[in-house]
């Protein structure tokens, strides 16, 4: 499955796309597991700071693959603690941008709440048809979008499985920035690349943090964000922002 992934590493960010293109991506098994295992690869080289994912296929992700899915039990499932979908992106430690053009379902919306910026082109479309299929999210669709929606938008999706714009999905905030399709892979890399250019320790503190506010209570998750802060000062990054700064000249941060 790893032919149908390519991975490109340029300015610190590691541009992953994925192209099985005769399945829009569906997610079997087989891939879940390749694709999983390129982001790892990449959350643990030290060379990159920033990760993009994008799709080469005419959509960015068909969900779980239906087919393979349909031969499975009971017994099967719980064996191989199947989800439909990737496990370790949703753990990564370094920012993840998706650049998403046509349609993310299912388990492919599923990818796409695991990632931290989402970038739509005009062409993307997002839906958890899981219910049309007599099927439910299995790796954090009722979780990460009601957390990140809300309960009003998030019921909304799941029990009537219908497909979002990318107009509807900026404005309930499953996306942050739409841009025209043409455009979509330059403004993302801009934006991965301008993360890349900030310390990657501090980059990772902040998603680590972020992240905390769905793990924890916010008196604990603010004493954790506190304790993060504070290591700010015992790294030469911080010295060499505020010194820049003083200096009124840009930054060159060693990470
Ligand atoms: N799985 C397997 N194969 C797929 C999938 C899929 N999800 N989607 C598309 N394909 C295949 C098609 O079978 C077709 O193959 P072939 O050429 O051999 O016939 C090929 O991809 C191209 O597809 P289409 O011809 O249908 O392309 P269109 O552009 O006409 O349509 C769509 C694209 C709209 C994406 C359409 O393919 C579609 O509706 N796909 C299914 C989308 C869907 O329902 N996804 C959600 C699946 S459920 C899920 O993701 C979460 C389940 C979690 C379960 C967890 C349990 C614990």
């Amino acid at each position: 499955m790893q032919q149908h992934i390519q991975v490109s590493i340029k300015n610190h960010v590691a541009h992953i796309q994925l192209g099985h293109h005769a399945t829009l991506n569906a997610l079997s098994i087989g891939y879940c597991d390749a694709i999983d295992q390129t982001v790892k690869a990449c959350d643990e080289n030290t060379d990159v700071k920033v990760i993009l994912l994008s799709s080469t296929a005419k959509h960015f992700c068909a969900g779980a693959d239906i087919a393979e899915m349909k031969n499975m039990s009971l017994a099967d499932a719980q064996h191989l603690d199947f989800v439909g979908c990737v496990k370790y992106v949703g753990h990564a430690k370094k920012p993840i941008v998706a650049a998403v053009h046509g349609l993310a379902l299912g388990g492919g919306c599923e990818l796409v709440e695991m990632c931290d910026i989402v970038i739509a082109s005009q062409s993307a479309k997002f839906g958890h048809p899981e219910i049309t299929l007599a099927a439910m999210p299995g790796a954090g669709g009722t979780q990460r979008l009601t957390r990140a929606l809300g309960k009003a938008q998030s019921m909304d999706l799941l029990l009537t499985g219908r497909t979002l714009s990318a107009q509807e999905a900026l404005a309930i905030g499953l996306v942050s920035r739409i841009v025209q399709d043409s455009e979509l892979i330059s403004t993302a890399s801009s934006i991965a690349e301008k993360i890349a250019g900030f310390s990657s320790p501090v980059a990772q503190r902040i998603k680590a943090s972020v992240k905390n506010t769905f793990e924890y209570p916010l008196s604990s998750a603010l004493k954790i964000e506190a304790s993060m802060f504070h290591q700010c000062f015992s790294e030469s990054d911080f010295q060499e922002g505020l010194t820049a700064f003083v200096e009124k000249r840009t930054p060159k941060f060693t990470n």
